[in-house]
């Protein structure tokens, strides 16, 4: 059957890539199919917004390059947080060179991003390389790598025959390090089929209830439209949850944004969850 008339837990079961199954359990075992976005920059607030939402959430999603005093401390608290409420990290960095340079990036430099990020992503402009040389570092540590299949933004050149490379190369994928997707629809049954061959999880950016985009092409649509109406598997968000951080009322009162932080994080919880139970069969 499609991989939408399915619960998580029986999708976890039968997940091969690590990551990905402590993805599908951890929805399961919170009834949250709710990643935050955490995209403040400096640390303090990057660890309150964590703490605030960590019980909500099945993921958090770093850009940990906008950190701008960023340092080890971060990530060693970042995972204890992680831990504390059990939740899973992803750092969005969107990798998109060559495999060499791209297994450099991402076990090296500063951030050393495959030592504390269970999930990454990368574009597919490259060719298969970069999976290969992605595979190579984050494999033996049992992470997962999602492909950019489609983007939330007005305009994406993520589209038709591109998205359609991507699905191939997750499905034809033999490192095992490919476990699924960026994209706005159920892009592995767009040809109308069920995907009973390799379970894929489907995370989605650009949702938001209150607003239908921002000023610089973001499009926003509801969890019900991503999970119900689309089929993909997380929500995505980011200043719908922890926008109140960022207002001046927020910043001259941050004990009164982060409480504001926590009840959006509890309303797309319940949104995203409400939205997964309506599309499974009755
Ligand atoms: P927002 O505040 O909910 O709009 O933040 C969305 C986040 O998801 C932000 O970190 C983006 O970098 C990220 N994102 C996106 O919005 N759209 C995409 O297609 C991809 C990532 Br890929």
């Amino acid at each position: 059957s499609s991989i939408t008339q399915q619960t998580y837990a029986s999708r976890a079961a039968r997940q091969p890539n690590a990551a990905a199954r402590q993805l599908l359990e951890c929805i399961e075992r919170k009834q949250s199919n709710l990643c935050v976005s955490v995209d403040v920059t400096n640390k303090r607030d990057l660890l309150d917004v964590c703490d605030a939402v960590g019980p909500d959430v099945c993921l958090i999603k770093t850009h940990i390059d906008i950190v701008s005093d960023f340092d080890m401390d971060l990530v060693e608290q970042l995972t204890a947080l992680s831990k504390k409420h059990d939740f899973l990290i992803f750092e969005d960095r969107k990798f998109a060179d060559i495999g060499n340079t791209v297994s450099l990036q991402y076990s090296s430099g500063v951030h050393r991003i495959a030592s504390w990020s269970h999930i990454t992503n990368a574009h597919l402009v490259p060719g298969p390389g970069i999976i290969t040389g992605l595979a190579s570092v984050g494999q033996p540590l049992g992470r997962g790598c999602l492909l950019l299949a489609e983007m939330s933004s007005a305009g994406a050149l993520t589209k038709g025959s591109y998205t359609q490379a991507c699905v191939e190369a997750a499905k034809n994928d033999t490192t095992g390090f490919v476990c699924g997707f960026i994209a706005m629809s159920r892009v592995d049954e767009a040809d109308g089929q069920p995907n009973t061959a390799k379970d894929l999880v489907i995370l989605t950016p650009g949702v938001g209830l209150d607003v239908k985009g921002d000023a610089m092409g973001q499009q926003y649509r509801t969890p019900d439209q991503v999970i119900r109406e689309s089929g993909c598997d997380v929500i995505i968000v980011g200043r719908g949850v922890y926008g109140s951080l960022m207002t001046p009322e927020g910043k001259q009162d941050k004990q009164a944004a982060i409480a504001k932080v926590r009840e959006q994080g509890r309303r797309y919880k319940q949104a995203g969850w409400n939205a997964y139970l309506a599309r499974l069969p009755g």
